[in-house]
């Protein structure tokens, strides 16, 4: 400990002023300004992992971010993301000066009855993605680890679901899995083929998947995949990295918020396609049909899909569960419809960010969370799980029942219930597809997205922009929500909200339509009152888009 603000001048010291905040995804921005804001997590993960008696995991990437950017997010002992408690200190301990580190440091330890002489060295698991600026930034967590008298144990690269599994694994003594990368890759292959296995013929269900891995992170762990699952699936991975920027006009992000294909696929009609981000905690899947139409089946499509196949095998089972669904305002009307009405699975709705989903998701027994972006996982509480094992052998059921709590059993090993996990997420879309025996197609025929636009308004200062009820309604500035109700009446299945971004300088608005013309129309009308209202900054919104 006493080294603390020794190392921090000698390797790590803070050059800059300029604030930085642990945003909804952690810290994230310009690789180059991060050196002492990775020492500092270093350090703060130590006390965590201290006050915890556990393992904390440090994960460095900037996800769907262009290559040049670069983050840092902890990850809790069970593999969920850091308590929002802890964020305020992560802000506080990024920011003040080389000369307090040491007081500061004191005082959280202090706040939180953390034995900072305890003798324990608590072992951080730490993992980044692909970027240039990843291995030396992991040297300067390294570093403040090992100057708060905790031991590293570093995995190199991984994707972020992956080390939130580790986390999990090596807190639960490896009941939740083994926590090596091969572990993973065991774990998830082989409840895949034995789903796989007890599918029936199918007929119109392909088993191949042509995937965008955004030229990061999931290529390479989707090769590794592959060997695991043998050809039980047929992956074939594109924007692999060996020819092209990490993120860079390809990967989930790129298609959800583009509406349209990423550079490095030719799409053709037949074919299934599903593009990640770039640490692999997101996927969304796409076609062209015949006439040459693209289509997104985004995060909202997944969790439909997901909870038809779970809702049919709990009822099978005959077993009574609390099953819902969680999303957020940018989830597609359609699809609440769809959720709340045709499958009867409730839906309630959170501000952005999977802190807030993960939480929300398990108060179910089976919380299905997923955002429109494409990330999402399934929760089943330990209660529900116990249940469901028990049913799977229960003697007294039919062998009907017992035999949908077995593959829900199963299903269970498929999904990393950490953290959104755009592999496992993939493999659990491909065994219900295969099990409905759907394509693509048919799949998308469940609803029909209502047409929507997002846009972003740079504005001089987005905290002018408060907002209520999951984000549905702004309450500052003055007026402004007035203004939108008014625009969204005029138009036929019209909704519409703003929101302040939490990882970027511009405010979010996101409008949905009968028409793409009124959605673009609606989106761009509100864009211009947020303008006008927020104090907005460059070029005005205008049509065509
Ligand atoms: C981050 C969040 C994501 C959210 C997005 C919103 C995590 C791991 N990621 O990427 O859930 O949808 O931010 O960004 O929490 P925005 O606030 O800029 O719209
Ligand atoms: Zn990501």
């Amino acid at each position: 400990m006493e080294r603390i603000e020794e190392v921090a001048n000698r390797l790590h010291p803070r050059t800059g002023t300029k604030f930085i905040q642990y945003g909804t995804a952690g810290f994230r921005t310009k690789g180059s300004e991060l050196d002492h804001v990775m020492y500092r997590m270093g350090i703060l993960a130590v006390l965590r992992a201290k006050l915890k008696g556990a393992t904390i995991g440090v994960m460095i990437t900037a996800s769907h971010n262009p290559e040049e950017d670069n983050g840092i997010k902890l990850v809790d002992p069970m593999g969920e993301m850091l308590e929002s408690a802890w964020e305020k200190y992560a802000t506080e301990l990024a920011n003040v000066n080389d000369s307090e580190l040491m007081i500061t440091v004191k005082k959280i330890a202090s706040k939180e009855q953390i034995d900072l002489n305890s003798g324990t060295s608590p072992v951080i698991f730490c993992a980044y993605d692909t970027r240039p600026s990843s291995i030396p930034l992991s040297e300067a967590v390294r570093d403040g680890i090992e100057a708060a008298g905790g031991s590293l144990c570093n995995f190199g690269k991984l994707t972020t679901p992956q080390l939130h599994y580790m986390v999990r694994c090596k807190n639960t003594d490896n009941c939740y899995g083994t926590s090596t990368e091969e572990g993973y890759y065991q774990k998830l292959s082989l409840a895949f083929i034995k789903l796989r296995q007890i599918q029936g013929q199918t007929q119109k269900y392909q088993n191949t998947v042509v995937v965008d891995a955004a030229n990061g992170i999931g290529a390479e762990k989707a090769k590794f995949l592959k060997t695991y699952l043998k050809d039980s699936l047929n992956i074939e991975i594109h924007n692999d990295g060996t020819n092209g920027r990490l993120n860079y006009l390809c990967g989930a992000d790129y298609v959800k918020v583009q509406q349209k294909a990423p550079n490095g696929l030719t799409l053709k009609a037949g074919s299934k396609y599903a593009s990640f981000d770039g640490d692999a905690d997101r996927i969304v899947y796409y076609y062209v049909d015949n006439g040459g139409t693209f289509h997104l089946l985004d995060g909202d499509k997944i969790a439909s899909l997901v909870a038809s196949y779970l809702q049919t095998l709990v009822s099978e089972s005959g077993l009574t569960v609390n099953l819902g669904l969680v999303q957020t305002a940018y989830a597609n009307g359609s699809s609440t419809d769809f959720i709340t009405q045709t499958l009867q699975v409730p839906v309630v709705c959170v501000p952005t960010g999977v802190k807030h989903l993960h939480a929300r998701a398990l108060q179910f027994d089976i919380g299905v969370y997923f955002e429109a972006n494409g990330h999402g996982t399934v929760l089943f509480s330990d209660a529900v799980t116990e249940k469901i094992r028990s049913a799977a052998s229960d003697v007294n059921l039919t062998d009907k029942q017992r035999k949908s709590a077995s593959e829900l059993c199963i299903a269970i090993n498929l999904i990393n219930q950490t953290v959104g996990d755009a592999i496992s997420d993939m493999l659990l879309v491909e065994i219900v597809l295969g099990t409905q025996d759907l394509d693509i197609e048919n799949w998308d025929k469940m609803y029909t997205d209502l047409p929507n636009r997002q846009l972003k308004v740079k504005v001089q200062d987005r905290t002018v922009i408060e907002t209520t009820d999951a984000e549905r309604r702004a309450v500052k500035p003055a007026g402004l929500q007035e203004n939108v109700d008014n625009l969204v009446s005029k138009v036929p299945n019209g909704r519409s909200f703003v929101r302040p971004s939490g990882t970027e300088d511009v405010v979010r608005i996101y409008a949905e339509a009968d028409t793409q013309q009124n959605a673009d129309k609606l989106a761009v009308e509100v864009a211009l009152k947020v303008y006008d209202l927020a104090g907005g900054v460059g070029d005005k919104p205008h049509l065509p888009l």
